[in-house]
């Protein structure tokens, strides 16, 4: 059972210990996630966008980062709405929906993730009463400030519609993607995710969750722009994808090993 009944979602408000740092996994292995949750990351997310996951294999990952007494939130692809609702039944903490333009897009999403009078989430989160350890109504009663609902700004249009999309009540705050974001601003120009375009539209955006009270993830690359995110007062960040951390690991070892070895 998680030691996570009631956290995740205040930890992440109150901004505890300058700012949660997530692990973000698109390979679609459990064990994958087992292995990571193990590491200081304070919430794992698994990509199901871009990431290989399937409904069973991510109900699988939940439960795997679950068993390790810690929070997990899926991503999911573009206007899935439905599979945000069986995701949340599975037990994940949170859902990052990609790719919300407009509060048409946001409400359909909370529409998906709240319960009423938020939303109209359907009943049946067996395996989520399993994780949590809580009774059917303690979860009705719970679940919509237990689970985080995000959506995706990268996009011209979600810039521009902003304010719209923070003030849907039931979105708990909004997600920067940098790439995709990028390639909009630039109308498919480049792939700049880290330039002084995307800087100024993640400083924008994080004023206005500031004014809407609402709050601001985003994806970095690697560590350093992880700190650079959370420095700046982002709320939660991503340290790289798990394929850029495992290729980095092994290219350290084997840079290490030779540097040994001729030195
Ligand atoms: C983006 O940068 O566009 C993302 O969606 C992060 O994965
Ligand atoms: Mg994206």
């Amino acid at each position: 059972m998680t030691t996570d009944i009631d956290g995740f979602s205040g930890r992440l408000k109150r901004r505890e210990n300058g700012g949660v740092i997530a692990a973000w996994i698109g390979i679609p292995d459990p064990m994958l996630a087992n292995h990571l949750s193990q590491e200081a990351f304070d919430v794992v997310v698994l990509d199901m966008q871009h990431g290989m996951w399937d409904m069973t294999s991510a109900a699988n990952g939940v439960a795997q980062v679950r068993l390790a007494g810690k929070p997990v939130i899926a991503r999911i692809p573009v206007a899935d709405f439905a599979s945000a609702s069986r995701l949340l039944d599975a037990g994940a903490s949170g859902i990052i929906a990609p790719m919300i333009n407009s509060a048409d897009d946001a409400r359909a999403l909370v529409k998906a993730t709240k319960y009423p009078p938020l939303g109209e989430r359907s009943w049946g989160p067996s395996l989520a009463l399993n994780h949590l350890g809580l009774a059917a109504e303690d979860y009705l009663q719970r679940a919509n400030s237990l689970t985080v609902t995000i959506a995706m700004v990268e996009t011209r249009t979600a810039l521009d519609a902003i304010d719209e999309i923070l003030a849907v009540d039931g979105i708990d705050g909004i997600f920067i993607g940098p790439s995709d974001l990028s390639i909009a601003l630039s109308n498919g120009a480049r792939l700049a995710p880290e330039s002084p375009a995307i800087d100024q539209a993640i400083s924008h955006a994080l004023a206005r969750c500031r004014a809407h009270g609402k709050v601001i993830c985003a994806f970095g690359g690697d560590g350093a722009r992880a700190g650079q995110f959370l420095k700046l007062g982002l709320d939660l960040v991503i340290a790289g994808a798990e394929t850029a951390q495992l290729r980095a690991g092994a290219r350290t070892a084997i840079d290490t090993a030779r540097k040994i070895a001729n030195g």
